[in-house]
């Protein structure tokens, strides 16, 4: 196995394109890349990137760049390939625009090659949740699916399947900056509310970056309740609106019939609400934005239902994790920002009381939004993280407020807080990153403390 050449910064080296960043992104780019035979580098700011052995492993003799950005290498390229992490807001990679460099991501480039159908979907929150159960449906039709993007599987590992009919693909916000060729067969922004406020420079550019997944001439699918998607509608599409009332003709919503409630398109009821298995109102929601997506990329209906009577969600995100003495313990570890951790509270909070553990890297949002959810509804606040502090100064009109030095022990003082009748739940929003690797590793560290809790004889 040959080692890589590995080239500090100021190395005065020309290649045509680079890859910017080598997570998985960046590596899903090199194996594409090497596939085809090309020629091309790779640069991470990091010293280590966490695909580094990897990318020594699988291809060696590709030059890796690390430990910050070279102006020339990136500026003296004709292209980058630039991961989603890495904004396009860094000196170098605003050098390199200047001088004319095509800076592109990974999406952008499997548009290019890509010949099969693409239903895409983004949104500030329920991206996952809805990419995985529209995946479902397709799966239950008999349809070969590949479900990438955001939710975790970079696109181009699977761009070479030569069995995928049809692809599903999570997009965030980063990824479609980047984006130019999409022509999505159908497409969903499924609400917006600020996120990722440290990247972007307000919020309407966050709102810009989101619109681009309705490039194209696809279905628009639209969500009618939301003020701002609502007016990304064009004349001259297609488009289906989906929302929580009554449906216009052809449109997906909420009818109220024989004293229950049913998800309905047009005039027809398709489904009671109370034979989904995901619960609260953020979810129902996005069983709407499913089928819409459904029957505008001609999923069959029957497939459709039954995904939705047998889908009961993706792990982390408002999944009930113990009952210890009357008490309900909630891991919504997903819920990553105000909009998300406003939606688990409203859909979980009402008759019960909740004890919220919260906080972690605010990425610069403002926490009064989650002011309106929390009012009778949280009764005490338990605070972990970077942002804590802040947090505090939003949830502490409204509820108790403590501050715990990590994970055991927010849990212990939710467990001597709680009452029998209340709820606990981890809903952070804020992203991990200041005291765990991901939302994942949060949500673990939760559900092993609460294990332990049921574990305590004084329980
Ligand atoms: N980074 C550096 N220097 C670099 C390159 C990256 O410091 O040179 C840092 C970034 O700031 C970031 C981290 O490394 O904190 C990861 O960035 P990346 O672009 O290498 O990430 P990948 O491993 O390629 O994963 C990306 C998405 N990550 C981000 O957008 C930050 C993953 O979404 C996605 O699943 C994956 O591609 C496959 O498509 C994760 C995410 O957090 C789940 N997304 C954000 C969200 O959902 O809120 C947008
Ligand atoms: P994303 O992929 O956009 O982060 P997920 O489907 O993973 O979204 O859900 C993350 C969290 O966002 C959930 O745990 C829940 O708290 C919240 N959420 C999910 N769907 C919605 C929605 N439609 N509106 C508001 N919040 C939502």
């Amino acid at each position: 196995m040959g080692k890589p050449v590995v080239t500090m910064t100021g190395s005065g080296t020309k290649v045509s394109t680079v890859i910017v960043g080598l997570g998985l992104t960046g590596l899903s780019c090199a194996r594409y890349l090497a596939s085809r035979d090309e020629f091309f580098a790779v640069t991470d700011s990091r010293e280590e990137p966490p695909m580094a052995e990897a990318l020594r492993r699988e291809l060696p003799g590709i030059s890796l760049f690390s430990g910050g950005f070279d102006v020339d290498l990136l500026s003296g390229a004709k292209q980058l390939i630039v991961s989603p992490g890495v904004s396009l807001d860094e000196p170098e990679i605003r050098q390199a625009l200047a001088a004319g460099v095509r800076v592109i991501g990974d999406v952008e480039l499997f548009c290019q090659i890509n010949q099969r159908p693409v239903i895409a979907v983004t949104g500030t929150n329920g991206k996952s949740t809805v990419t995985s159960l529209v995946g479902a449906m397709l799966v239950r039709a008999g349809r070969k699916v590949g479900v990438a993007g955001n939710i975790g599987v970079p696109v181009l590992d699977l761009v070479a399947d030569p069995e995928i009919e049809i692809f599903v693909l999570e997009l965030s916000s980063f990824q479609l900056e980047t984006v130019v060729s999409l022509d999505a067969a159908a497409a969903v922004v499924l609400n917006l509310s600020q996120d990722h406020m440290d990247r972007y420079t307000s919020f309407q550019a966050y709102v810009t970056a989101k619109q681009k997944i309705y490039s194209g001439s696809g279905v628009m699918v639209i969500n009618t309740d939301d003020e701002l998607t609502r007016g990304m509608r064009l004349a001259g599409r297609k488009s289906i609106g989906f929302g929580m009332g009554e449906p216009e003709e052809n449109d997906l919503g909420i009818r109220e019939w024989n004293g229950a409630s049913w998800l309905a398109r047009g005039h027809r009821t398709l489904l009671p609400v109370r034979d989904l298995r995901l619960f609260g109102k953020h979810n129902i929601s996005n069983c709407l934005a499913a089928l819409a997506l459904g029957y505008a990329a001609g999923i069959p209906e029957v497939a459709m239902l039954d995904s939705l009577r047998e889908y009961s969600g993706l792990p982390h995100r408002c999944q009930k994790v113990a009952e210890i003495n009357g008490v309900a313990w909630y891991n919504d570890s997903k819920g990553t920002n105000s909009g998300a951790s406003s939606s688990a509270i409203t859909g979980l909070g009402g008759d019960r009381n909740i004890i919220l553990i919260a906080g972690g890297i605010g990425k610069g949002a403002d926490f009064k939004q989650l002011v309106p959810a929390a009012a009778g509804r949280v009764r005490s606040a338990i605070l972990i993280g970077r942002d804590a502090r802040l947090l505090a100064e939003a949830l502490g009109e409204v509820a108790d407020i403590c501050y715990a030095v990590d994970m055991d022990a927010a849990v212990k003082v939710a467990a001597e807080t709680a009452r029998a009748g209340d709820i606990v739940l981890l809903s952070p929003a804020c992203s991990s990153f200041d005291m765990f690797s991901d939302y994942r590793q949060r949500g673990e560290v939760f559900v092993e403390a609460v294990r332990k809790l049921q574990e305590t004889p004084a329980c």
